[in-house]
């Protein structure tokens, strides 16, 4: 890890115009010098002390001049770089006119020092400097960021590395921060306006008249139109993959713009440690570098067995550690396109600072399928629908639940009765909570603890029938050619002989109302639902089941979550991805007395889809 310092390439953050902090407040509690000092080595702080201060600078990425938040005058902020065992202490100035927060996301500390808002503490006034002092118990790539009304959105987002005690189990020579963001110039206090107005405003890929007359001729009429009806119920369109689009992002990799390209140099022969950090706001990335196999060798800063893959895709807040070797003196692209293919993140890994690569091209614009509103496609036949055919072109293997499938001793029948027939009417807005779920490879039926509920106006979708799919790349992904990165691949180093069975189980069911953009858990959103209780000591089940179309981000502070991904297989993650229409079960060892944050991490839905969580 002694390369690090020399390696992470240093550049400009915002290219074209000097980072002027603008509305510098003459409040700086900190030494000037000192913050002058940390300008001049650039982008990395390292240490047992740091200084951030979160202030307002002018940045241009679009070409329109505009006012970032920023920590220390840098969008993406400052690379932090932890050991770990260290006594660390950072110091964090707020220079805005409104209140902020830092979160360090991934980060096992006491709840006192996890900084949101409401919740660990009182957040950090306009002028003042809040200490946050804590032992580093952990080793990786982390990132952290604002926990305070749209300011991750605006720019205080930066990475983490915990240099570990013990060697990591690989090799490398060269070791890169990739940060992925995604920036807009307009206000995202608009921006939310704009999705309560209409759900899909920011979605310019609509279907055609066009379309449908492809599809009459491909599938027939009624199951042409059925399909649409469908989808005209949930108001929704197959093509909403995301919220908020390249239609207002610009994506940005470590800061830089497509235009600027940021670079990572390397030497033919070496092996290249590439973190990749999704710091953006809502934008889910499928990243590959043409060229190169990727071994990815860490997950949300935990240490795997290593998987040898060409493309993974990356959900908001989540990290993988992957190493590549390039063997030819040549440029390769670090390709990052938006799930919903509006855009991308892109950068050169390249033998000569001068030499960017060429972009790969954009794939095309996936569609959702059956499989992600929910369907079983392996057992459902629907009124007489082809559900084959209606497994979208590029999606034609939805899911093989069969085949490699590491949760195979999974009772998938068990579904009651009742929930056939609901999900044979496609009644999408008829909520039918199912409880009994078998838990794959546990020897003992785990209890059910269970949660309030509503089936009001916060929930208008409902999967019909929600499988596991761990082994499914994902909308977009499916049989693309490549070798996709799934859960089912992700299983940690650590040994997970001694975790214990869980002692109950409680099921979560991220819901929403795409017409009125609210999000919720249960059918609640936060500010009418009460704390969940977790018990100190115990080890609890936790299974997630999406009704809705979007992919979500499940974050839980604090402590772990242990994944299920496959028969006794668990991989160690901060932020799950429950796919749309999907269940996975996580279990977590409840070790962290206090409350903490519960939420999705996609900015726009975490005003419902929250919960505080007490451990007592
Ligand atoms: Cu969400």
């Amino acid at each position: 890890m002694s390369t690090t310092k020399n390696q992470i390439s240093r550049r400009v953050f915002v290219k074209g115009l000097a980072v002027a902090s603008v509305l510098a407040s003459t409040r700086i509690n900190l030494n000037a010098k000192e913050v002058q000092k940390e300008f001049e080595k650039g982008d990395i702080l390292s240490g047992k002390v740091f200084n951030l201060s979160i202030g307002y600078s002018a940045v241009d990425i679009t070409g329109t001049p505009t006012i970032a938040t920023t920590i220390n005058g840098k969008l993406h902020a400052p690379t932090l770089i932890w050991k770990e065992g260290d006594d660390i202490t950072i110091n964090v100035t707020n220079n805005l006119r409104e209140d902020s927060s830092i979160h360090w996301h991934g980060i096992i500390i006491p709840t006192d020092m996890d900084g949101v808002p409401g919740i660990s503490f009182e957040g950090i006034k306009p002028g003042e400097t809040f200490t946050y002092k804590f032992t580093v118990k952990q080793s990786g790539t982390y990132w952290y960021h604002s926990h305070s009304g749209f300011q991750e959105q605006t720019g205080v987002h930066g990475s983490i590395i915990i240099e570990p005690k013990v060697k990591d189990p690989y090799d490398y020579d060269v070791d890169y921060v990739v940060a992925l963001s995604d920036w807009s110039d307009e206000n995202p206090k608009s921006i939310y306006r704009k999705l309560k107005v209409a759900g899909n405003y920011y979605n310019i890929k609509q279907r055609t008249i066009g379309d449908f007359i492809d599809e009459i001729k491909k599938d027939g009429f009624i199951n042409a139109f059925n399909k649409r009806k469908m989808w005209n119920e949930m108001d929704m369109g197959d093509r909403d993959l995301s919220d908020v689009t390249g239609y207002t992002y610009t994506y940005l990799m470590n800061g830089d713009n497509p235009a600027t390209n940021w670079k990572a140099l390397f030497k033919r022969g070496q092996k290249v440690r590439l973190r990749f950090i999704n710091s953006s706001a809502m934008t889910f990335f499928d990243v590959r570098i043409p060229g190169l196999k990727m071994r990815v060798v860490a997950a949300d800063g935990n240490n795997i067995h290593p998987v040898d893959i060409e493309e993974f895709r990356i959900g908001v807040a989540e990290t993988y550690d992957v190493i590549v070797e390039p063997l030819e003196n040549k440029a390769y692209a670090i390709f990052a396109q938006s799930l919903d293919r509006t855009g991308y993140a892109i950068g050169s890994l390249t033998y000569d600072e001068n030499i960017a690569a060429s972009i790969p091209k954009m794939d095309p614009l996936p569609i959702l399928s059956m499989t992600d509103m929910g369907m079983d496609m392996s057992k459902m036949n629907m009124g007489g629908m082809k559900m084959d055919n209606m497994a979208v072109k590029n999606d034609k293997k939805p899911m093989d639940m069969n085949k490699k499938t590491p949760m195979a001793n999974m009772k998938m029948d068990n579904m009651p009765t009742e929930n056939k027939k609901k999900s044979m009417n496609m009644d999408m807005n008829k909520k039918s909570f199912m409880t009994n779920m078998s838990s794959s490879s546990m020897d003992k039926t785990i209890p059910i603890t269970p949660l309030e509920h509503a089936d009001g106006p916060q929930s208008t979708m409902k999967a019909a029938n929600p499988q596991y799919r761990l082994d499914d790349p994902g909308v977009g992904l499916r049989n693309n050619g490549r070798e996709v990165l799934r859960y089912s691949n992700l299983k940690s180093l650590r040994s997970t002989m001694h975790d214990k069975q869980p002692d109950r189980e409680i099921i979560l069911h991220l819901t929403g109302n795409m017409e009125r953009y609210m999000w919720s858990i249960n059918g609640i959103a936060y500010p009418d639902a009460k704390p969940l209780k977790f018990h100190y000591g115990e080890r609890l089940r936790i299974t997630y089941i999406n009704d809705t179309m979007m992919n979500h981000p499940m974050h839980l502070h604090g402590m772990w979550q242990d994944v299920e991904s496959g028969a006794n297989q668990f991989v160690r993650k901060h932020t799950v991805i429950v796919q749309p229409g999907s269940k996975i079960s996580v279990q977590v060892t409840v070790d962290a007395m206090g409350s903490w944050a519960y939420h999705c991490h996609l900015l726009y839905h975490m005003a419902g889809m929250f919960r505080k969580v007490v451990v007592a």
